[in-house]
């Protein structure tokens, strides 16, 4: 087979199993990007992300250590813009007093999880490949969760480019993609990365709500919302609280004012996958009481094979806490949010029960009030106890900013 049939073999198998985007690159070093994301943790950026150490990048730059004989590195995309979703997910917040609090969820996580999915469609494109070249294909393949990076190896496989965002940008799909790689002992002909930037655009940057584009391409991952909301096991930073506004599961802000996302097209199905099935259970403006008094029966049966998996039953409660304290009087203040708030103050974990004192801090009135100072007498954890004394005293001057 030619160098020209084969990658046109390689195209076609990648199409077939259901991929949107393919390129390819060498297997040699990414020796720049590591060297930016050893600078990136050093400079704290990583911080939170205790697997993403620097053995991890050294691993995931260099192809042959992953797989011995490697010789290129075959870039894929999908498209997470599935039909229906390019509607904006985001909750109403005009809607009038009786209408239900909502929070807001990342397009990524709209649809089944992902990463099961990419993997299926990868072994089909490998298992694809052996049957037109009659032989066995030495490959491995990665989508996320692994050593990879995966941006760097789109963007060199002229898959994309990266935004100042840090997103990669894909002609056709914009940054609404999800991105893996097989490394394989092929030798084929590497594609061009494309000679495209954001120029002068700054959009991102300005409006990231918690300043956590720190400079062009760098992200600082512990005032990201995508963080705070999903890997975080902890509490979330006080000041940053009421950046957040209502996104309860990821933060889609800096690609929804992208130029670029505007012309995005969504993903397109073959006969044998799909786009990404949207899953029901999921989706972008979940109603928060829900989320706040879900036991952990019903978090699983809800959001098994979702990417909700990922921030557990409590992280989706703490979120809920914090998005209802953003949306405030009048609308978490009307009917259930105080004693759907009041109970999860006296029966859920430290982390839940410190933020439902910072919402009720927020949203005011006697009723949050009396509760305050019931759980003040009842509470014994001092972490608790701190957040419910700055809630107190945010109740007794509002306007200023909890301490
Ligand atoms: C850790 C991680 C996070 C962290 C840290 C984010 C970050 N910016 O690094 C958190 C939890 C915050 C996060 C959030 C999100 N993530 Co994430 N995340 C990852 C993960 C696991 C590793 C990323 C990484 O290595 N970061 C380290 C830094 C060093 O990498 P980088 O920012 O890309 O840095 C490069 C550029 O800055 C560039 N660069 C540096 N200087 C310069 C200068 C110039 C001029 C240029 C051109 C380039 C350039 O070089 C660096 C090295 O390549 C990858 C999966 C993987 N295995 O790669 C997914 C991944 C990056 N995430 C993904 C997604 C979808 C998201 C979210 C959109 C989810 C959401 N809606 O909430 C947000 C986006 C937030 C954002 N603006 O980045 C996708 C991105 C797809 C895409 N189109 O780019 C990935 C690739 C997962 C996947 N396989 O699809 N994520
Ligand atoms: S995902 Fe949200 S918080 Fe994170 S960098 Fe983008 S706009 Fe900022
Ligand atoms: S908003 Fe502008 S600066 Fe940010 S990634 Fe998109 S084009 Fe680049």
């Amino acid at each position: 087979m030619t160098a020209t049939h084969l990658k046109a073999t390689i195209t076609a198998q990648a199409r077939a199993a259901g991929f949107d985007l393919v390129g390819v690159t060498t297997a040699d070093d990414f020796a720049a990007d590591r060297d930016a994301a050893l600078e990136r943790i050093r400079a704290g950026r990583m911080d939170g992300l205790p697997w993403y150490t620097e053995s991890r990048v050294m691993r995931g730059t260099r192809p042959a250590e992953l797989l011995p004989g490697a010789r290129s590195v075959i870039c894929l995309g999908v498209s997470y813009l599935v039909d229906g979703s390019a509607d904006d997910g985001s909750a109403d917040a005009d809607d009038d007093c009786g209408a239900a609090a909502a929070g807001r969820v990342a397009r990524y996580a709209w649809v089944r999880d992902y990463h099961r999915a990419m993997k299926r469609r990868m072994r089909e494109f490998v298992r694809g490949l052996e049957q037109e070249l009659g032989s066995a294909v030495a490959a491995r393949w990665y989508v996320d969760d692994g050593p990879m990076l995966d941006r760097a190896a789109a963007n060199r496989a002229g898959i994309g480019w990266f935004g100042k965002n840090t997103n990669i940008l894909t002609p056709g799909y914009g940054s609404w993609v999800f991105l893996g790689q097989v490394i394989t002992d092929l030798e084929l002909e590497p594609d061009a990365p494309l000679k495209k930037s954001c120029g002068a655009c700054v959009l991102c940057i300005e409006d990231c709500p918690t300043g956590a584009i720190v400079a062009p391409y760098v992200v600082d991952n512990a005032r990201c919302i995508s963080y705070l909301t999903i890997e975080n096991r902890g509490p979330i930073p006080r000041e940053l609280r009421p950046l957040m506004g209502d996104w309860v599961f990821g933060c889609d802000i800096c690609q929804d004012v992208c130029p670029v996302n505007r012309k995005a097209r969504p993903g397109v199905s073959t006969p044998k996958n799909s786009a990404l099935s949207v899953s029901s259970a999921v989706n972008g403006s979940p109603d928060l009481l829900e989320l706040l008094e879900m036991s952990e029966d019903d978090f699983r049966a809800r959001f098994a094979g979702t990417s909700i998996m990922r921030a557990k039953r409590e992280g989706m409660q703490r979120n809920a806490c914090v998005a209802l304290g953003n949306l405030g009087p009048p609308l978490a203040g009307s009917g259930a949010a105080v004693p759907a708030l009041g109970r999860v103050l006296s029966g859920a974990g430290p982390v839940v029960r410190g933020h439902a004192a910072w919402a009720l801090g927020r949203i005011g009135g006697p009723q949050a009030a009396a509760l305050l100072s019931d759980a003040a007498r009842a509470e014994t954890d001092p972490g608790v106890q701190e957040e419910i004394a700055a809630a107190l005293q945010y109740l007794g001057e509002p306007g200023t900013p909890p301490p």
